[in-house]
């Protein structure tokens, strides 16, 4: 028998009664289904008990290491629950456990380990990839998740709010790449704005560690870091949103209304570019500045792109100068122009924030202080990043840099407004009943609260770094528990993670892709008792409980690039904190690219299931003789769909079934490429379900 340093009693090789006691899994223990760090603190939330005994066992349940107490409950008022506190901290031993209240149950077995959260930092940064807009997925990248191009956007039209002289309405210009904003298939540069600096921010942050992270996506090892490369899949876009004739940004590219749940190529609305604003000309400057002064460290991959990205902002900052108070209102919007547009507006009224912003960004990028006489990124009110609020952002880029401006800019002040405004945070966590900033206070949880929480674990952070007081960090931690699974509802709200994760996400793809698992490493936006989706499933009204895992609950159900971000920033700062040895050379990642060439993918069946018929799509790089067969379970030949040679290009054959009996059938695709080239093989599963 031994103690640990906490008081906790180890008892080796105990037969339990618990077995007998709660022979079941508790919904009442509520913790980081991921599991925890070895030298950081591990808490459950425990509720309808007190003051009563917890073990930690192994899986068997024959070994107990740790017996604890219970707190005494406190009730939380943003759930209605009354709920202790589980603090096992001082297990430190690697390995797999459970944790047992006598009375209630167990808890599903969990982790202790380093790196718990890489993964998650690779998974949750790989979500991007999923959003692409204009490429096909291929299934060296997207696995069970590959698709087809949908909306190219090589012919978007300038819509008549949009209509100057060098670019009268109906013009037809690209705007090819981005991601998709949410669950919708739109794109938006002000949401663009804060999801695109939040990723270069973690990259700016921690830059060894993400020299090191891949995700597997088609640019991998192309001698940028893939968070970059992914942030460029959506730069690019940008760039295409600025009028080079003045320097303004437009809005968006959008459909003119919101598209059905269906794949993405099914989609074939009119694209649109609205009215210039300032606020995304501003978001715009400030990333581009953002991405200036990071691309200059890659000029010999993508020679002279820094300058391009550095001109963008400037002109985007004088147009800004020049239409100081342009604000997109889109139902003032639709009373003069058509068609209407009804997709997401992204509006604000107030751009003090986005002026202070690209200020600071433009700043720190190009040594003028000239942009500080403008807007002064020190004053106003600090608080929580969001797309409507990103005074922090240009704040945190100060803090940075703190160095090397630190003879024009008061960077102490800085730093104490940063650190001052997370002391607030952490003061919260003693009269939290789940011990966490997040939901401490019940405005916290609003349209995506998971954000709220992940942008403070982001801040939390920054202080962290600003300060080395590990008080911080903990807290950040905390935030991130609280995603994982320490919350109201039971959900650990990452799509693909966790033991209890949405299935049922607000988002067309994972809706309509015939899979049954949504697309993996998205962020749900998490409880809101605005519930303005007037979706009647909702379990409850309560701010922490109001979530409900329902495709139409777009209100707290979808998912979204600006709340996604913040998660890779957490997930991803966490990870290089605590382990400063860098990444396992083991990260499983595969590579295809070798296999499988660039523009070569048969993708999935859709529908998957289906009856009695379902399209394969599939992609040629170069002119090739092709075979297309189907094969059931056995391997026995049921169908020829394709024998003879195509063009390269994007093909599609409809596979009917009609007269075959339900079951799991195989399409593997050949081609040879009439050059002489390699032959290429693939398969894909589908489903006869009658
Ligand atoms: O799918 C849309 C989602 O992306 C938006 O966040 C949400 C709020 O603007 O709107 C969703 O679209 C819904 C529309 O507003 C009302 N009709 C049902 C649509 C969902 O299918
Ligand atoms: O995240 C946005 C939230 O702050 C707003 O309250 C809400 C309603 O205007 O819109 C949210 O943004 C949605 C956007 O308008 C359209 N794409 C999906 C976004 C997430 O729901």
């Amino acid at each position: 028998m031994r103690w640990f340093n906490n008081g906790f009693l180890i008892l080796s090789a105990q037969s339990l009664f618990f077995s007998t006691v709660c022979a079941q899994v508790s919904s009442d223990i509520r913790y980081n289904q991921m599991g925890f760090y070895p030298s950081m603190q591990k808490i459950a939330v425990v509720r309808n008990a007190s003051n009563t005994p917890f073990y930690i066992v192994t899986p068997s349940q024959s070994d107990t290491l740790v017996k604890g107490m219970l707190t005494a409950a406190q009730t939380w008022s943003s759930s209605g629950e009354s709920v202790s506190i589980a603090d096992f901290s001082g297990l430190k031993i690697p390995g797999t456990y459970q944790l047992i209240v006598p009375g209630l149950g167990f808890t599903i077995p969990f982790a202790v380990k380093p790196r718990v959260h890489l993964n998650l930092a690779i998974g949750s940064l790989k979500g991007y990839y999923y959003q692409r807009a204009s490429t096909p997925l291929l299934p060296a990248y997207a696995g069970t998740w590959a698709r087809a191009i949908g909306h190219p956007d090589t012919t978007v039209l300038v819509h008549p709010s949009a209509a100057t002289t060098q670019r009268p309405a109906g013009t037809i210009i690209s705007c090819p790449r981005g991601w998709y904003d949410a669950g919708d298939y739109n794109k938006y540069v002000v949401n663009s704005g804060i999801s695109t600096y939040t990723l270069l921010s973690a990259y700016e942050w921690f830059p060894e560690f993400c020299d090191q992270l891949t995700t597997n996506i088609p640019e991998s090892g192309n001698g940028i870091p893939d968070i970059l490369n992914e942030a460029l899949w959506n730069i690019r876009w940008l760039m295409t949103m600025q009028d080079p004739n003045d320097g303004g940004v437009y809005h968006k590219c959008t459909d003119a209304n919101f598209d059905a749940f269906e794949m993405p190529w099914y989609d074939i609305q009119t694209r649109y570019v609205v009215q210039k604003s300032t606020a995304a000309t501003l978001d715009f400057a400030a990333v581009m500045a953002q991405t200036a002064r990071i691309t200059a460290r890659f000029s010999s991959v993508i020679p002279g792109f820094s300058d391009s990205c550095k001109q963008a902002a400037l002109s985007a900052w004088n147009w800004a100068r020049q239409n100081p108070a342009v604000y997109y209102n889109q139902s003032q919007m639709n009373t003069q122009f058509s068609p209407v547009i009804n997709t997401g507006e992204y509006g604000d009224g107030n751009v003090t924030d986005e002026f202070a912003w690209a200020a600071a960004e433009l700043f720190v990028t190009t040594a003028q202080d000239s942009f500080l006489t403008v807007a002064n990124p020190l004053s106003g009110s600090v608080d929580i990043p969001a797309w409507a609020n990103v005074r922090i952002l240009g704040m945190n880029t100060f803090a940075k840099y703190s160095k090397t401006i630190a003879a024009k800019v008061d960077t102490n002040t800085v730093r104490s407004r940063l650190v001052g405004w997370t002391n607030w945070l952490t003061s919260l966590i003693p009269s939290s009943p789940y011990q966490t900033v997040m939901g401490a206070q019940s405005w916290m949880f609003s349209w995506g609260s998971n954000a709220v929480a992940a942008n403070q674990g982001m801040q939390l952070l920054i202080a962290f770094r600003l300060t080395q007081d590990s008080t911080y960090l903990r807290a950040a931690l905390g935030n991130l528990d609280y995603l994982l699974g320490r919350n109201g509802t039971t959900y650990c709200f990452v799509t693909g993670f966790g033991n209890r994760s949405p299935q049922h996400i607000h988002h067309r793809i994972s809706g309509s892709d015939g899979i049954a698992a949504p697309v993996p490493g998205l962020l749900a936006g998490g409880p809101n008792p605005g519930e303005e989706d007037g979706v009647t499933t909702y379990p409850s009204s309560l701010p922490a409980l109001a979530y409900t895992d329902d495709q139409n609950a777009y209100a707290c159900n979808e998912i979204a690039i600006n709340w996604n971000a913040p998660l890779v920033y957490l997930a991803i700062g966490l990870e290089a904190i605590l382990s400063p040895d860098g990444l396992p050379t083991s990260v499983p990642q595969k590579n295809l690219e070798s296999i499988v060439p660039n523009g070569f993918a048969l993708y999935p069946s859709c529908p998957n299931p289906f009856n009695p018929s379902t399209t394969l799509r599939y992609d040629l790089p170069n002119e090739s003789k092709v075979m297309l067969k189907v094969y059931d379970m056995l391997g026995k030949e049921v169908s020829t769909l394709v024998n003879h040679s195509e063009a390269a290009g994007n093909h599609h054959v409809v596979f009917n079934a009609g007269n075959l009996p339900s079951g799991v059938y195989f399409a593997r695709l050949t081609a040879v490429p009439n050059n002489g080239g390699k032959m290429y093989i693939q398969s894909q599963k589908m489903l006869l379900a009658k």
